[in-house]
C-alpha cells in the first residue's frame, strides 16, 4: 500500500516533508503562484507552488504546466513540504509542492455537481458520494449502527442471519419478488420476521439482525425503496408490546448517543440540524386517540379505519413535539383488521392488537409488536386474513412445540438516518438506491 498522510493527520507532522493524495477540488492559477485545495475522505488541504517560469530569471517549471492543465476531481499525490501558516484558512496549514504524480485525469467538466438533480446525482453516484456532507452521512450510519450492535451484545442479544431467498411470502403477498429457483420459484425476503421469530422456540432468547428486506412496492415516494436494510430484533419473555417498546426506546437511545457525541457537531454544520438525544419513555399514544387529535387539527384522515396517511404522521408528530417535547411517539393499539395475523390482540378487546408504529420526527420509522403464539389462536386469526394454514405449516410448527411469549420490531435504517439529519429522501442516505424504475448503477 502507498504511504501517504491523511490531511487529517497533517496537524501532527508540520514543518516536514509530507505525502499527501487526494482529489482536486480548484485550482488558483495566479500569475506567480499556484494554488490548488486538494481533498481526501478526512478534509481539505491548500497546496502551493510559486512559479519559476515568470519573473526576471525565468527557468523552465514543469511542475507549473502540470498543475495548469489540471481538472477538478483528478486524483494526484503530491510529495511536498508541509508548513504551518496562520494565514491560510483552510487549517493554516500549507504544502509546497516539490513533485506531482497524476494518477488520472478527469473530465474537464464535472458530469455532475450537489446542485444536480437527485437523478443526475444517482446516475453518478460514486461521484456524489465524494462530497463531504455524503461521505459524513455514511459515517453517521456506520456509527449509529455499532452502536446497536454494541447494546445488543452487551444485552446479551444473538446476531441471527436469516435467509433472503424463501419459498413463500412474509409479510403481502402483493410486494413480494419472485425470483426464477433452478426448476421451480422462490421469493426475495420482505422481512426477516419468521425466522426471527424461529429463534424463540430454539431458545436463543434475544436476537437481532441488520440486513437487506425487499418490497416489490412500486411507490415513488421519498421514503420507499425496493430494496432497504432492515433492522431487526426479537425477544422472549415478554408481558405485552410494553416490553418490546422498552427495548426499542433505549436501543435508540443508545445509537442516537453515540451519534451526537462523534459527529453532532459536524452534522449541525452540514446540515443545519441539531439533533437531541430522546430519553426515555417516549409519549405512547393509542392510534384510536391519535386519530382524534388529528382530526380535532382539522385533517381527515383519507381511510379514518385504515392507517395513519404520511400528512397525519406529520401532524401527530408537530403535536406531540408541541406537547410533550418529544421527537418521538409510539402510535400503539392498532386495528387488528390493518396488522398481520401474527400480532396478538388484546385480551378483552379483540380488535385491537399489542402492536405499535414508531414515529419519529413526522415519518414512521418501525412497526413493532407482542406476536400471537396460541397456536390455535394463530390459526384462526390466519383464516381470518384469508391465509391457508397449510402454507404456513412451517411457521405453526414453532407453536406447536413450545414457543415462550416473545415480541419484535423492525425499523428502516434509511429513514432514521434521513430523518435524524433532516434530508427530503432517503435517496439521499442509501448507498445505491433500489426503486422501481432503478436497477443501476
Ligand atoms: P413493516 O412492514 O412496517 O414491518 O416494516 C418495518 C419498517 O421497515 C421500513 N420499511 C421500508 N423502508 C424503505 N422502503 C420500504 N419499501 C420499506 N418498507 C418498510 C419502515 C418500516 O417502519 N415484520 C414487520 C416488523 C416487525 O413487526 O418486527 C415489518 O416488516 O421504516
Amino acid at each position: 500500500m502507498t504511504e501517504r498522510t491523511l490531511v487529517q493527520k497533517l496537524a501532527d507532522t508540520p514543518d516536514g516533508p509530507v505525502r499527501v493524495a487526494g482529489w482536486v477540488e480548484t485550482v488558483r492559477d495566479q500569475k506567480k503562484v499556484q494554488f490548488i485545495v486538494l481533498r481526501d475522505e478526512t478534509g481539505a488541504v491548500q497546496l502551493v507552488h510559486p512559479r519559476t517560469d515568470v519573473g526576471e530569471n525565468p527557468v523552465d517549471d514543469p511542475i507549473a504546466a502540470q498543475i495548469s492543465a489540471l481538472t477538478h476531481g483528478t486524483f494526484l499525490s503530491v510529495e511536498g513540504e508541509l508548513k504551518a501558516d496562520e494565514r491560510v484558512k483552510l487549517g493554516g496549514l500549507e504544502v509546497k509542492i516539490g513533485s506531482v504524480d497524476v494518477a488520472g485525469a478527469a473530465f474537464p467538466e464535472p458530469p455532475v455537481t450537489a446542485d444536480s438533480s437527485i437523478d443526475k446525482r444517482l446516475d453518478w453516484r460514486f461521484l456524489d458520494l465524494r462530497r463531504p456532507e455524503q461521505n459524513l452521512i455514511a459515517r453517521v450510519q456506520t456509527t449509529f449502527e455499532h452502536a446497536l450492535r454494541t447494546w445488543w451484545i452487551d444485552n446479551d442479544f444473538i446476531e441471527i442471519h436469516t435467509p433472503k431467498l424463501m419459498a413463500s411470502a412474509s409479510e403481502s403477498r402483493a410486494e413480494l419478488f419472485e425470483v426464477g429457483y433452478f426448476e421451480t420459484k422462490a421469493y426475495l425476503a420482505q422481512s426477516p420476521q419468521f425466522f426471527k421469530q424461529m429463534a424463540q422456540p430454539a431458545g436463543f432468547g434475544k436476537v437481532f439482525e441488520i440486513a437487506p428486506a425487499f418490497r416489490a412496492d412500486p411507490s415513488f415516494t421519498s421514503r420507499h425503496a425496493t430494496e432497504f436494510i432492515s433492522v431487526d430484533s426479537e425477544f422472549s419473555w415478554i408481558d405485552s408490546h410494553e416490553d418490546v417498546m422498552q427495548v426499542h426506546e433505549q436501543l435508540l437511545i443508545a445509537g442516537l448517543t453515540a451519534v451526537k457525541e462523534k459527529y453532532g457537531e459536524a452534522i449541525t454544520a452540514a446540515f443545519g440540524v441539531e439533533f437531541e438525544v430522546p430519553t426515555a419513555p417516549f409519549p405512547r399514544i393509542p392510534l384510536a386517540e391519535v386519530r382524534r387529535i388529528v382530526a380535532e387539527g382539522g385533517y381527515e384522515i383519507p381511510r379514518a379505519d385504515g392507517d395513519l396517511d404520511p400528512e397525519a404522521e406529520r401532524r401527530i408528530s408537530e403535536w406531540v413535539k408541541a406537547n410533550h417535547g418529544s421527537d418521538f411517539v409510539f402510535v400503539t393499539d392498532y386495528d387488528s383488521s390493518i396488522r398481520p395475523f401474527y400480532h396478538q390482540r388484546h385480551e378483552g378487546d379483540g380488535s385491537i392488537t399489542k402492536s405499535y408504529d414508531l414515529i419519529y420526527n413526522g415519518a414512521e420509522i418501525s412497526t413493532g409488536a407482542q406476536r400471537e403464539h396460541r397456536v390455535d389462536v394463530l390459526i384462526e386469526q390466519a383464516k381470518e386474513k384469508g391465509l391457508d394454514p397449510e402454507e404456513l405449516e412451517f411457521y405453526l410448527d414453532f407453536f406447536r412445540h413450545g414457543v415462550p411469549p416473545h415480541g419484535g420490531f423492525g425499523m428502516g435504517l434509511a429513514r432514521v438516518i434521513m430523518l435524524l439529519l433532516g434530508l427530503p429522501s432517503i435517496r439521499e442516505v442509501i448507498y445505491l438506491f433500489r426503486g422501481p424504475n432503478r436497477l443501476e448503477p
